[in-house]
């Protein structure tokens, strides 16, 4: 059985929504993180810097324990949809696709820091480059879409995706962005909407 520690209004539902897309059953518990006396072992486990979301799942030789988001959509589209959800090993778009895959951690997000703080950074040397060039790289990806990966919709794009999602809620998508009717597309998908209503329920 799939497991996801989770909590409302955090990068857990990108998991949630990944999970939706994958089709196979799962159950969700409660990491509080907001309230940390509360987290308990199994969680802490799984994990290291005791941040939602994280994972279990059960395999042939143990328990799968793991935490991140983007690691977490790799590991499940690899499992449960290779071939659907990831492109396999041996594809020729496994490299793109991997590259996407990371775009989130590597990219968006510190990039998304740097706006936030106000940093003034290199391009050059920053291995994100900066906010700019971050959302103009994800502009031209997705600009003929309908997904990152061209017709094939992927785990990538439930990273990039829940990303944007993030960066119109916190303000930081100029008007008008390029990447607005992509946001669109990835929330009329049944199984997005599927995750956001547990969010609320
Ligand atoms: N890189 C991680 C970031 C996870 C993260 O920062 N989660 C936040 C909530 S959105 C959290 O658990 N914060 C609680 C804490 O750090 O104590 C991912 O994408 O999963």
């Amino acid at each position: 059985m799939i497991t996801l520690f989770w909590c409302p209004q955090t990068r857990a539902s990108r998991v949630l929504w990944m999970l939706e897309e994958l089709g196979e059953a799962f159950e969700v518990r409660l990491a509080d993180v907001r309230n940390p006396d509360s987290l308990d072992d199994d969680f802490r486990e799984a994990s290291p810097m005791g941040k939602v979301p994280a994972l279990l799942d059960d395999a042939a030789g143990g328990v799968v324990k793991m935490a991140d988001s983007a690691p977490i959509c790799l590991y499940l589209a690899d499992r449960y949809a290779s071939g659907r959800l990831a492109p396999a090993a041996d594809d020729p778009a496994r490299g793109r696709f991997l590259f996407w895959m990371f775009f989130t951690p590597g990219a968006i997000e510190p990039a998304m820091m740097e706006k936030f703080v106000g940093f003034e950074v290199n391009p050059g040397s920053c291995g994100w480059g900066n906010y700019e060039k971050m959302i103009e790289t994800l502009s031209a990806g997705v600009a003929e879409g309908p997904w990152i990966m061209g017709d094939r919709f992927t785990a990538a794009d439930v990273l990039l995706g829940s990303s944007v999602f993030f960066m119109k809620q916190f303000g930081l998508l100029a008007e008008g962005s390029a990447l607005e009717p992509y946001l669109e597309r990835c929330q009329a998908r049944p199984a997005y909407q599927a995750a956001m209503s547990r969010e609320t329920d």
